[in-house]
């Protein structure tokens, strides 16, 4: 059967489920790192099994207090994860699972009692050439990083010259500027650019030359602030006067697109650290401000609340500046990325991309992406077949060309990316 000719309501899924399979897709916004970044970009048994996601489920299954497991080395930490979740409980949450599904696809054992075998396996690995594998397992050619460029720890590696691997692009992450600006005024200073604690003088324009040289250096694909869910524009604060006078107009000079990522609240429970963050529903008034004020900026909009995806896809539906992505952090579960996805399918066609994996461990990217597929298939499947009865044929062309619009071409095209040829 040709790629042109009409797919039979049977044979749908099946198309559906190999189009994925076989489209590389672009993981548009991830914790992962090139390889020259060094240290930053975590992987290995031990490092998956301490995501913060694991340890917010250790505490509910054992009584271990914070303070005790903050004081154990990464390995013993490891281990008391591994026999609490996957020994002496069963791994049926999302992120246990996922834990699994990476050790088989990796040829490791997840019924194993122990760690040694996993960390043999990880020991041995070259990591350059070991990306490259667990891309191709994860279906994907490139991953965004997420460059806190006022982190002590990433900052100085850019100076170095800075990643070169095409398998990783940059975003600029500003939580320090726009959520912090007093408190980090100082290290922008320390850089030669001459701003106040205030926001007062020549900040402003300081902090967008700042930015401006950021982008020659790192060459981004967007800038990016996740953002609480009491998040107003505007308001008379300074994370108003920062976005309108530096931000944004720094997006504009280089032509790139703004992330929001709205609905976070941060450390409802420091014990746990990462593990301590919850979401909150947010006023997406502020994105209409937003949106409507600055034509000429694009904005990638990712929310933390279930609650507000429905009105997400109004705002998209109003606004073509506004691109949709991503069932973020603890959306990122079957049943919510289903019903989020379907909405924004049935509102907004294939104009919006589905999912970004979040991957703060490399080897998360398997079972993440894994996942999203196995969600997409039946979803897309049905929205075909619904199309086939109302009486339109569909083509393994047309499921070629709307995979890859979803999972590569909306991104490309929006952060203003040259289409690639899929690798
Ligand atoms: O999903 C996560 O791992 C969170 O901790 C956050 O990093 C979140 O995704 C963010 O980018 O702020
Ligand atoms: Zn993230």
């Amino acid at each position: 059967m040709s790629n042109h000719s009409p797919i039979s309501k049977d044979a749908l899924e099946n198309v559906v489920t190999e189009v994925l399979a076989a489209t590389p897709f672009i993981d548009v916004h991830t914790h992962l790192f090139a390889p020259e970044l060094g240290s930053l970009g975590l992987w290995g048994i031990d490092e998956l099994l301490t995501y913060h996601y694991l340890e917010a489920e250790l505490f509910r299954f054992n009584p271990l207090q914070p303070e005790a497991y903050w004081a154990m080395t990464k390995s013993q930490q490891a281990d008391v994860i591994w026999k609490t979740l996957f020994v002496e409980n069963p791994p049926l949450s999302e992120a246990c699972r996922g834990v699994v599904a990476s050790m088989h696809l990796l040829g490791l054992d997840p019924n194993a009692a122990t760690l040694a075998q996993a960390r043999e396996f990880f020991r041995a690995q070259n990591l350059p050439e070991y990306i490259g594998k667990v891309f191709k397992l994860a279906g994907i050619s490139s991953a965004v990083m997420t460059n806190d460029i006022l982190d002590p720890a990433e900052a100085p590696q850019w100076s170095k010259g800075g990643p070169r691997d095409p398998r990783f692009h940059a975003a600029l992450r500003l939580d320090r500027i726009l959520n912090q600006f007093s408190a980090h005024a100082t290290a922008l200073d320390a850089q030669g650019y001459k701003v106040e604690a205030s926001g007062g003088g020549k900040s402003m324009s300081e902090v967008r030359r700042f930015l401006g040289d950021w982008v020659k250096r790192a060459q981004p694909v967007y800038m990016a602030v996740s953002l609480d869910d009491t998040f107003f524009y505007p308001l008379g604060d300074l994370r108003t006067k920062l976005f309108r006078e530096a931000v944004l107009p720094a997006c504009r000079d280089a032509g790139i697109p703004m992330s929001l990522m709205i609905g976070v609240r941060r450390q409802v429970n420091p014990a746990i650290r990462l593990a301590g963050d919850a979401s909150g529903v947010a006023d997406l008034r502020a994105l209409e401000n937003l949106c409507r004020d600055f034509p000429e900026n694009r904005f990638l909009v990712s929310l933390l609340s279930r609650e507000n995806q429905h009105e997400l896809c109004v705002y998209a539906r109003k606004f073509a500046n506004m691109m949709p992505f991503g069932c973020w952090w603890f959306l990122n579960n079957p049943s919510l990325v289903e019903e989020i996805t379907r909405e924004r399918m049935e509102m907004l066609g294939p104009s919006f991309i589905p999912q970004h994996s979040d991957a703060r461990i490399l080897e998360q990217v398997i079972y993440k992406w894994r996942n999203t597929r196995r969600t997409m298939a039946p979803l897309l499947a049905n929205t075909y077949r619904l199309l086939i009865e109302d009486g339109r044929n569909v083509t393994r062309q047309d499921v070629e060309r709307d995979v890859a619009r979803l999972f590569r071409g909306n991104f490309e095209q929006f952060v203003g990316m040259k289409a690639s040829a899929a690798r």
